[in-house]
């Protein structure tokens, strides 16, 4: 320890043999984010910013960090690193104007303080559920590796979020899989108003690093010098071995979670001995007492970074409020796709529908180098339904890899690898696993073009479905979780050539696309299929059958229960249509069929209340009222979970009840 007359230094800043150039500018860095939320603070309480989440005595952690990645490393950040942004050298009034939910920030105003990203800075905000940001960052350093650029990434979090499932699968796919990820833990004593003696039970976060098998150190997060030049060294390092690194950082949050809310359950002395580890301050001191630092010096740094946010408040206030256009809103929530017509080639073969699954994705592997399939037991094993069987031969493992369980962290991954520039295909084993992967779809992926105009490049493949005996947890068809989210796209194929059509223009799509396989048809069902790649388009249904009595609008499993109806009663004349996607949704094939027939029965498989089945039945009623001659009819299973015994399943699903819902329709 170090002392001054003026000062009290309770770390050692000698240690490593750094540059007083780089000395200066680390302290520039870390004076620059503290003035500004000094500010912050007060344009605050006069009520000219909304919520601030601060990370005053924590600017080491955040200067140290982007200090040592190279400006095209991507960085992932939580909301108290706005060092990380400043380092990065992001414009003040963008930054004031992203604070102030101006055009001139980085979501159009639809997001909050750091929850953005930005290409041009290679900074990937975090979402409000903190934990999806590690598997992110397992993305992004997988598409690092394989792209050989030898680059590594950083991702932030506190030790509140290292109790989130996420947090765990992540650091479990970076082990196995040796991704150069640069995991920070920044361990502030509290997680709102949580101490971490409630929040863990280990001694040290950094310990658990040996559970994963993983390199992990402990860093004063106070002393700058040491936060620079230990991971100086771990991530020359890890550029050249690549491997995931875990660095836990003790450090303390020395305001309130948010401002509002305070911090009057830390105790006092708690908060002065912390105070008195001050990063910015004694690192001043020991620059001045060393003569790095002079006074002169000190005012000319104070006095351009004043003029720098005062200028740049100036602009962003200057800024007009954001106005809202619907047309505006609605266009970001996707990002805009060109569809491109693949035609299909005139020879053919006889094809299952799983199988025109393989050979869809096969060619799309080989059309697009950049694409990835992920998923439990893809690799060698070719996927619980062989849909990828052969695969690793042709495409390797690097492009075809087994993950561990953790459909969060791949779901995560695919984000990650879309924003590096990567298409993938992550495989769900069971339609019915997407619950432990549904935050990021619904969070992550379907909001980021909305929010940053990042797409999510992804799709997922949902092997979905009864009618296989498999009971309440292999058997669900749960595209209506996700209908339901706007940002997401929904397909359903309901036989061998749409799906292999579908499946080329999901993945050519730069949106994420849920897509749905119905298992019961994989080896039942089959069809002439061309034999080229070949795409169709999304939100358009197909007629099956042309009629005029009755409509049958249905998808999926209820696509054949629908046509085995009509073969046994050729006397009614049904218009049947294949809606084929969900989302988007062929609203004009829709009406053109309700406007033929005057009756129209919604048939799906999913139990009844709040299926797509009700949605349509309210558009119809919406814009067709006037050309219905009976009530819309739906037809669906039963409020139940999904049963196992052949007789319950069966008197679950709707199939039975088909045929009496058609004659009560056509007697109206
Ligand atoms: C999934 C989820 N649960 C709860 C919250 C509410 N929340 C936001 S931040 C926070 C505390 C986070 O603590 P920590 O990770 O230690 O970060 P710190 O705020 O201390 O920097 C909580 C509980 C949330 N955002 N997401």
């Amino acid at each position: 320890m170090k002392s001054t007359a003026e000062h009290s230094i309770p770390f050692d800043y000698s240690t490593a043999a750094l540059s007083n150039d780089t000395l200066l500018t680390l302290y520039q860095r870390m004076l620059k984010p503290r003035m500004i939320e000094e500010k912050m603070l007060i344009l605050l309480r006069q009520g000219k910013i909304s919520k601030w989440f601060s990370g005053i005595g924590q600017e080491a952690i955040s200067v140290g960090v982007a200090s040592v990645l190279d400006k095209e490393e991507y960085i992932l950040p939580m909301h108290r690193n706005l060092g990380v942004f400043t380092t990065r050298e992001i414009p003040l009034n963008r930054l004031f104007s992203q604070w102030q939910g101006k055009a001139n920030g980085f979501t159009k105003g639809r997001d909050r303080s750091f929850h953005f990203g930005t290409q041009e800075y290679k900074i990937v905000g975090m979402i409000s559920h903190l934990g999806p940001q590690f598997g992110v960052a397992d993305g992004i350093s997988l598409a690092n590796l394989l792209k050989k650029n030898n680059q590594i990434c950083a991702v932030f979090t506190g030790e509140g979020g290292t109790s989130e499932g996420d947090i765990h699968e992540a650091l479990n796919v970076a082990s196995v899989w040796s991704l150069p990820v640069l995991f920070c833990i920044e361990n502030n004593g509290y997680g709102l108003s949580t101490p971490t003696s409630e929040q863990y039970n280990c001694e040290h976060l950094a310990d658990r690093g040996k559970g994963y098998g993983m390199e992990s150190h402990i860093i004063e997060g106070n002393n700058v010098v040491e936060v620079y030049s230990q991971l100086k060294a771990i991530t020359d390092d890890m550029r050249v071995n690549p491997r995931p690194v875990l660095v836990e950082f003790k450090t303390f949050r020395m305001r309130g979670h948010e401002e509002a809310s305070g911090t009057k359950y830390v105790p006092q002395d708690l908060m002065d001995q912390w105070a008195a580890k001050d990063p910015v301050e004694n690192f001043a001191a020991y620059l001045r007492q060393e003569g790095i630092l002079t006074e002169a010096m000190e005012v000319e740094y104070k006095s351009a970074i004043v003029h720098e946010i005062n200028d740049n408040l100036e602009l962003a206030f200057a800024e007009n409020p954001i106005e809202s256009s619907e047309s505006e809103e609605l266009d970001d929530v996707y990002q805009n796709f060109v569809y491109q017509e693949v035609e299909k080639s005139e020879t053919t073969q006889e094809l299952r529908f799983v199988d025109a699954i393989s050979e869809g994705l096969k060619q799309s592997m080989e059309r697009h180098d950049n694409l990835v399939i992920m998923g439990q037991d893809v690799a060698e094993y070719g996927g619980v339904f062989k849909i990828t069987e052969g695969f690793i031969e042709q495409f390797g493992k690097a492009r075809v890899r087994n993950t561990p369980i953790c459909e969060s962290a791949i779901v995560s991954a695919s984000m990650g690898l879309s924003i590096s520039g990567y298409k993938s295909v992550m495989e769900m084993q069971f339609a019915d696993f997407v619950t432990s992967g549904f935050n990021p779809i619904v969070n992550y992926l379907a909001k980021s073009h909305y929010r940053w105009g990042q797409a999510a490049d992804v799709v997922v493949r949902m092997p979905c479905g009864a009618g296989v005996g498999a009971g309440p947890f292999h058997s669900q068809t749960n595209e209506a979780w996700f209908t339901h989210t706007p940002g997401l796209k929904v397909v359903y194929p309901a036989f061998p050539a749409d799906a292999k059509g579908l499946l080329a223009t999901a993945i050519e799509d730069p949106n994420p696309v849920l897509f749905f396989e119905h298992k019961a048809l994989y080896r039942s069902i089959r069809q002439e299929v061309p034999v080229n790649y070949y795409t169709l388009p999304l939100g358009k249904a197909a007629r099956l059958n042309s009629g005029t009595d009755i409509s049958i609008i249905t998808y999926g499993a209820g696509v054949h229960w629908a046509l085995d109806e009509i073969k046994k009663r050729p006397e009614v004349s049904v218009d049947l249509i294949d809606l084929r996607t969900l989302q988007p949704l062929d609203v004009a094939a829709i009406y053109d069929s309700v406007k033929r027939t005057g009756k129209v029965l919604l048939l799906q498989e999913d139990s009844m209340f709040g299926g797509i089945a009700s949605d349509i039945a309210a558009l119809i009623a919406e814009h067709c009222f006037e050309h219905l001659d009976g009530p819309i009819m739906r037809v669906a299973s039963l409020e139940t979970p999904i049963p196992f015994a052949a007789a319950l399943e069966k008197n679950y699903l709707p199939q039975q009840r088909l045929t009496a819902a058609i004659d009560k329709l056509l007697a109206y």
